[in-house]
């Protein structure tokens, strides 16, 4: 096992502690969420809210119930994982492509605990990752010339499609120096659906991993 793979294991279990029984979790995507997943059926949970189609099957494989957002009120908890994560828990997602529901789900939840290991601690977002950009399909040119116009350089996410129906451009060279200005600015962009700058929605509470063990920062 990897020491990487042991560190998500480690935030995953470090998660644990932010549910309660009886609740509908707003469960995240990715490998560390993953890891957290392997866990839940141990726990007494009402169900869950899945921030994507690959993390309700698994949670349905697992037997756990599926709830549908729009019958779950406001969240306690959603749990997720980052691409990206700066000081001040501004964070750039989906490199899996879920954003706009990962989004969805921490908006509508009290309390975001982000899980990483230390391999996504940044000092500035998106020097290193791009940021995806979920787009109509027919939007995608002129979205794409936008963005370049912002001073970056959208890259199309080939041969994907995401759980709505959208293409992402995974977007590098943009100044996310003031993280919250440029979600905002990327979300007034005509054809953009949603953009990975999670600032708005920054986590609350992130479970940093490392060889040390696992750190909680707020
Ligand atoms: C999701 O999981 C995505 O937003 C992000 O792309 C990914 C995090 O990476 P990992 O697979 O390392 O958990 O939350």
């Amino acid at each position: 096992m990897s020491d990487q793979h042991a560190q998500k294991q480690a935030a995953a279990k470090a998660a644990l502690r932010y549910i309660e029984d009886d609740m509908i979790l707003g469960v995240g995507t990715g490998s560390t969420v993953n890891c957290l997943i392997e866990l839940l059926p141990s726990l007494r949970l009402t169900g869950a809210v899945a921030s994507s189609q690959v993390t309700e099957d698994k949670l349905r494989a697992l037997g756990i119930e599926i709830v549908d957002l729009n019958f779950a009120g406001t969240l306690d908890v959603y749990i997720d994982g980052a691409d990206e994560v700066n000081a001040d828990l501004q964070l750039i997602k989906g490199g899996g492509g879920a954003l706009t529901r990962e989004k969805i789900v921490a908006a509508a939840s009290n309390k975001f605990v982000c899980m990483v290991d230390d391999s996504k601690m940044v000092e500035f977002l998106g020097r290193e990752f791009p940021v995806p950009i979920e787009v109509l399909p027919q939007a995608r040119s002129y979205v794409a010339r936008q963005l370049a116009q912002l001073g970056g350089e959208p890259v199309y996410r080939e041969n994907f499609v995401t759980d709505y129906g959208n293409v992402i451009l995974d977007t590098y060279d943009l100044d996310v120096s003031n993280p919250l200005a440029l979600e905002q600015q990327l979300n007034n962009i005509v054809g953009v659906v949603c953009n990975g700058v999670f600032a708005a929605n920054q986590a609350d509470i992130l479970l940093k991993a490392g060889s040390n063990g696992v750190k909680k920062i707020m």
